[in-house]
């Protein structure tokens, strides 16, 4: 795809049951208010660059996060949830009201989020099919909010060789992996430059925003 061809949207009546597809969520508005919150986050807790834990190889995907925990992954110690930025030593920003919001509206889980994940690709990023599996909490979904350029999606099942559905993610678009899909293997095959005008520098953003601590870890409620 080019900013000149169409995106491939998925065959809704295909999508598994326990997939959320809220395609054009977010308006122009509120993409250009949340934006505005990101890039407060990152002047805060700037962009780095995970490294995988076998190899110490960096993503090509720059990371940093928001709210109480951040999902970090380093060589020396594996992926995990951190209160401190990596680099930095200082806690997370808080989450933006307008994340939450989105939360509420789509996620059908009475606790709020613990932490948000936010992904930048610039150009030729892309993540590798994997399931989000960090968590000790997994009763609840996981919701993400694409920002910027269009990406493709890949949504496969439980096992890595099940079969993989792939369709575009646009600008506002929100999903959401919760129930029988919350541990479905999933990833970004490629990004398309040129197809959201959202970003002067080009590139996307993804927010992912998760429950992390198990029920009985947790402090007061939720
Ligand atoms: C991305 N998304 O859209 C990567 N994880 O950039 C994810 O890895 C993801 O979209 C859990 C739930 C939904 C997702
Ligand atoms: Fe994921």
């Amino acid at each position: 795809m080019n900013s000149r061809s169409q995106p491939i949207l998925p065959d809704r009546a295909a999508l598994p049951k326990d997939f959320g597809y809220f395609p054009g969520f977010l308006g122009a508005q509120a993409q250009d208010a949340l934006l505005e919150e990101i890039r407060a986050i990152i002047a805060a807790a700037p962009l780095f660059l995970p490294t995988m834990p076998s190899t110490g190889k960096p993503f090509s995907v720059a990371m940093t996060n928001c709210g109480q925990l951040g999902w970090v992954s380093d060589k020396a110690s594996g992926y995990r949830y951190e209160r401190f930025h990596p680099e930095s030593g200082a806690p997370w920003p808080k989450m933006p009201n307008q994340a939450i919001a989105v939360w509420r509206a789509v996620s059908g889980h009475k606790a709020l989020p613990e932490a948000c994940l936010i992904n930048f690709y610039g150009a030729g990023a892309k993540l590798g099919d994997h399931c989000d599996r960090d968590e000790d909490d997994r009763s609840a979904p996981v919701v993400s909010i694409s920002l910027g350029d269009s990406a493709r999606f890949r949504l496969g099942g439980l096992r890595r060789s099940d079969k993989v559905t792939s369709f575009d993610l646009a600008s506002g678009d929100v999903v959401v992996l919760g129930g029988e899909t919350r541990m479905a293997y999933h990833g970004i095959a490629r990004v398309h430059p040129g197809t959201s005008g959202l970003l002067p520098e080009g590139g996307r953003f993804n927010l992912t925003l998760r429950r992390v601590s198990s029920p009985d870890q947790r402090s007061g409620g939720g």
